[in-house]
Parts: C-alpha cells; sequence; structure tokens
C-alpha cells in the first residue's frame, strides 16, 4: 500500500504517503491495493471509452460507472474491499464491451495501453499480487518524483471531477463534453506521460474540465430544488424522532425528505449537507428540522450522541464506532464493511430504525445559523455591495473556502476569519466553515459579514460572484479587493485548486499543509507561475492580502 492523496497522509521522516497496514483515514492495506488496481483498469476502460466518444457512439453505461467508480476511491468514501473486488470485476467486464463495439464498428485497436489489456485474477490473493503494477509510484525510477507528482496531481483532481460530476450526473445533468473530458483525462495517464510541459498542461485542461462540471452540478441542483436564499437553519433539536443525513448529496437528502413525509420523523443535515436549508424546495418540507453537529471530523461524537439513524451520502465518513454501527447507513459512493447499504432508494430501514430509537425528547432553546448566500442573492445585492466597496465600507473579500480535517493547524482558518478587520467580508465554501461559522461577525450595513456560498460543491457560484464584481468594476478577478484562502483536504479541493490556476486566479492561499505528491520542484512551479502561496500565520497572511490589494 502507497496512498499520498490526501492532507492527512502519513508524514514521518521527511517521507510522506501512507505506507503501513492502515492509512491514517482508516483505509486498509488491502482496500487501498484494490483502489489501486481498480484506479489502472479505468485508465484502460477511459482509454476505450475515449474512443467511442471520438467515434460517436459513447457507452453510457460505462461512462457513468467511471465517473462512480473513481468517486469510491476519494478519501474518506469507501472502505469495504468487497465493493472494490466487484467493481473490479464490472470494470473488466465493461471494458470487454467496449472493445467489442469498437471492433464491430471497424475500429482499429493498435495502440492500446496496457491498463486496456489487464486481465485481474479472480482470486483476492492473486489479485493483490497483481497490484504493483498500479500504484500510483510505479515507474518511478525510470521518471522520477516530479513525474510521479504531476501524474498524482492530475489522478486526484480528476477524483474530484468525477464525483462532482456523479453528484450532477444523479440529478439528471449528463453532458457528453464531460464524458468525453473525462474519458480523454482517463486516456492521458493510460499511456504514463513524461513530459513535464504536457502534465502541467494536462493539469490545466483538467481545471477547465472542471469548471464545465462545476456549472453542471449548479445548474444540476438550482434546476431540482431552486435557487438558494438566505435562510436561518436551526442549530437545536426539536422533540421528535429523527434522522440525520450527511455528505454532499442533495437528491439523497430530497428523496430521504419525500419518504419521510407525514411520518412524524425529523430530518436533521449534519456537515457538508448544511447549505441544503438555503435550496427552497428543500426547505419546503416542514420536517427538515435543522442542523445537526458540525464539521465531519467530529462525527464519532456527534452520531454518538444522535438519537436516531444516520445516512451517508458522500465523503466524508470515518470508522463507524459501535455506539451507531448498528444505524449508520451508507448510501451512493459510500461503504464500510458491515453497515448496511441504501439500495434503490428504498429508506424503509432507515424509517424503521428511526421509529425504534427514543429521537429528542425535548426541545432545545433555538438556535440558528444563516445560510444560502449562493450566486444569485449575492449578485442580485451587486448594487449595495459595490456601493459600500466604493464608499470604503468594505475594504477586501476573504473567500475562505474548502476542507476541514482533524490537524490541529486548521485552528488557522478560525485565527484567520476572526483576525479579519470588521471592514472585510468573508466568504466561506465548503466544511472548513464550520470551526467559526457560529461566531458573531456582525454586519456592514444590511450586509452579514459572514456570507456562507455553499458547499465545496458550490465552488462554481463562488467563481460567478468573483466574475460578476470584476465586470462590475470593470477589473480583472485578480484586481478585485479578494483574497482566496483555500484549505484542502481531499481530492475534490484538488480539483477545485486545478480550477482555480486554470482561471488565472493569482496569490491563492493554500494550505494547511501542502500536497505531499508536490515535489519541491512543482511546488516552485505553482508559486512562481500561479503565485500560489503557503498559509504561514493568519495575522501576518491578512496584513500581507491587505497590503498587496491598497
Ligand atoms: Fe492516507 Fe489519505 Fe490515502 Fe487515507 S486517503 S490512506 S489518510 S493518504
Ligand atoms: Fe469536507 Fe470531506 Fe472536503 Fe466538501 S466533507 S469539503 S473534506
Amino acid at each position: 500500500m502507497f496512498c499520498f492523496q490526501c492532507e492527512q497522509t502519513a508524514r514521518q521522516d521527511g517521507q510522506a504517503g501512507c505506507a503501513s497496514a492502515k492509512g491514517v483515514c482508516g483505509k486498509d492495506e488491502v482496500t487501498a491495493d484494490l483502489q489501486d488496481l481498480l484506479i489502472y483498469q479505468l485508465k484502460g476502460l477511459g482509454e476505450l471509452s475515449q474512443r467511442l466518444h471520438q467515434h460517436g457512439t459513447p457507452d453510457q453505461a460505462a461512462d457513468s460507472f467511471i465517473l462512480y467508480a473513481l468517486f469510491t476511491t476519494l478519501t474518506n468514501v469507501n472502505f469495504n474491499r468487497a465493493v472494490f473486488t466487484g467493481l473490479i470485476a464490472e470494470a473488466a467486464r465493461l471494458r470487454d464491451k467496449l472493445r467489442a463495439t469498437l471492433e464491430a464498428a471497424g475500429e482499429a485497436l493498435q495502440g492500446l495501453s496496457a491498463a486496456a489489456h489487464f486481465a485481474p485474477a479472480a482470486e483476492l490473493t492473486e489479485l493483490l499480487a497483481q497490484a504493483n503494477i498500479a500504484s500510483v509510484r510505479a515507474g518511478l525510477e525510470l521518471v522520477g518524483e516530479d513525474v510521479i507528482g504531476l501524474r498524482a496531481l492530475i489522478l486526484y483532481g480528476l477524483k474530484g471531477v468525477a464525483a462532482y460530476a456523479h453528484h450532477a450526473e444523479v440529478l439528471g445533468e449528463k453532458r457528453e463534453e464531460i464524458y468525453a473530458g473525462i474519458a480523454r483525462a482517463l486516456d492521458f495517464l493510460a499511456h504514463d506521460p513524461a513530459d513535464i510541459p504536457t502534465l502541467l498542461e494536462e493539469a490545466l485542461a483538467l481545471g477547465r474540465l472542471n469548471l464545465i462540471v462545476m456549472e453542471a452540478l449548479d445548474a444540476a441542483n438550482t434546476g431540482a430544488f431552486g435557487m438558494p436564499t438566505p435562510t436561518q437553519v436551526r442549530t437545536t433539536p426539536v422533540a421528535g424522532k429523527a434522522i440525520l443525513v450527511s455528505g454532499h448529496d442533495l437528491r439523497d437528502l430530497h428523496n430521504i425528505l419525500d419518504a419521510t413525509k407525514g411520518t412524524g420523523i425529523n430530518v436533521y443535515t449534519h456537515g457538508e449537507m448544511l447549505p441544503a436549508h438555503g435550496y427552497p424546495r428543500l426547505h419546503a418540507y416542514p420536517h427538515l428540522a435543522g442542523n445537526y453537529g458540525s464539521a465531519w471530523q467530529n462525527q464519532q461524537q456527534e452520531f454518538a450522541d444522535f438519537p436516531g439513524p444516520i445516512v451517508m451520502t458522500s465523503n466524508c465518513l470515518i470508522e463507524p464506532r459501535a455506539a451507531y454501527r448498528n444505524r449508520i447507513f451508507t448510501a451512493g459512493p459510500v461503504g464500510w464493511p458491515g453497515l448496511r447499504h441504501i439500495q434503490h432508494d428504498d429508506y424503509a430501514q432507515v424509517i424503521q430504525a428511526a421509529q425504534a430509537m427514543p429521537g429528542f425528547t425535548q426541545t432545545a432553546a433555538e438556535k440558528t445559523i444563516l445560510v444560502g448566500f449562493a450566486r444569485e442573492t449575492l449578485l442580485g445585492a451587486a448594487e449595495t455591495v459595490i456601493e459600500a466597496v466604493k464608499s470604503g465600507a468594505i475594504k477586501h473579500f476573504f473567500l475562505i473556502g474548502g476542507c476541514d480535517g482533524a490537524a490541529p493547524g486548521r485552528n488557522y482558518y478560525t485565527d484567520f476569519a476572526d483576525h479579519a478587520p470588521e471592514d472585510t467580508v468573508l466568504l466561506t465554501l465548503g466544511c472548513g466553515k464550520y470551526r467559526f461559522n457560529s461566531h458573531e461577525f456582525g454586519n456592514i450595513g444590511p450586509l452579514p459579514r459572514l456570507l456562507d456560498v455553499g458547499q465545496c460543491n458550490d465552488s462554481y457560484s463562488a467563481i460567478q460572484i468573483a466574475s460578476a464584481l470584476a465586470g462590475a468594476f470593470g477589473c480583472g478577478v485578480n484586481d478585485l479587493p479578494l483574497t482566496l484562502v483555500v484549505s484542502w483536504f481531499e481530492q475534490k479541493a484538488a480539483a477545485v485548486l486545478l480550477t482555480l490556476l486554470a482561471l488565472g486566479l493569482r496569490n491563492v492561499r493554500l494550505g494547511p499543509s501542502l500536497p505531499a505528491f508536490l515535489t519541491p520542484t512543482l511546488l516552485n512551479v505553482l508559486v512562481e507561475t500561479f503565485g500560489v502561496q503557503p498559509i504561514t500565520n493568519a495575522e501576518a497572511d491578512i496584513a500581507a492580502a491587505l497590503a498587496r490589494a491598497a
């Protein structure tokens, strides 16, 4: 096992990467090796799919499978080795199907990569013996650390892109250019590219593809559930039976709300599901009672304390404790050995579990949190915002976006928000905000100082807001009084970072630690070419950002 795809990867003696029997996230060696093999196969499958796209006869089942399978390998999504042996068998089946289709169409099949020819062993032991060829570091001695690092950046970015594309797809956004773009990227990786300028160009191409994917996801979410509007969300319980829904998938939340209509069960959001309350067609369910708990890394305590079942719809799952193991359900790409998985949107077992439990016995005093400042609301307030900037009432915007994690260095983002001067606006995005979003930040005129744009999935909204402000001020986004402070943890954040770079956004502050797969040479490229800056300490970074804008 060797995995260095996320921010919390093991870092010992100057060596980075989880390489023991179990990763920091809890992923075991067997699961990690099976994930590598699956990725290897997906490169081969992507290569064939790419040829079908070029031929004008794409295979929808294979394209959807690719998104889903890539998503299962994201950090904190699926830990169930049985799922991966199943996906490996399915990948081989689809590969053979695509090859047969191409042959039947008279397409020559020369030049296919080794990944496209890979025959997975039927037995687990033999399968694991094949895993070496699939390691993210395979070929290191031939191509060196920089090439391995750039391939990893592209692969991890691609996982994030696929996850966003899957979220959009389940709500009906199925765009040819997205499937074709993902197949193209896999085809690129299948041929073990080793030219650094070409790899860098591919990373930016992936960032551009991700912008299209995030636009599709925004269209999917707003099309299905309406434009988010400012909404007060209750953060204290009300008496009654309860279900907790965590992760990012709005469709799952919607289906759970529908399934529990009239049952008397209240539904609460957790973690990245908080912004769901801002969507009118989700908010309209009276039993969407509120938000419970905070960010993913606190789930073991929060889920144990929650008096009902929990449904995990996407990242970030961590090892379930015995206290709630029999009442946590997984959905979509998520999995953990022994947990019950929702099949065919059938929530009967979840409802039964909620009815069998006490729920909340008392209604607590009401506390709320404000969400729902996605692009339309903020653009609707553009005149107020522009006036406030012109009058000097707003000096600067800080977009604090991205993931949370368990490491102590993550207090940087709270410090940043708390130390930002009172004439600055804080835009938040992703799960990094839960450490500080209940703090009191006050208002600037009619505008709250902290405006939550939504999930990490809503990065498109933030990009639209920045572009619209740049348009209104007649300047480029880099000339706005705006600083992006990105906290990364997993591969969705890698995809968003590539998009920001592809859009030419400079001076992004990145932390809490830099990706382990980026070598000093690659980091230098990010710093020199894109002005990416590692975080230092909050007060110094705020001062530097304000000085640059002055
Ligand atoms: Fe380690 Fe992160 Fe990989 Fe888990 S996902 S094994 S924590 S690098
Ligand atoms: Fe968070 Fe996992 Fe990335 Fe959606 S829930 S931002 S870490």
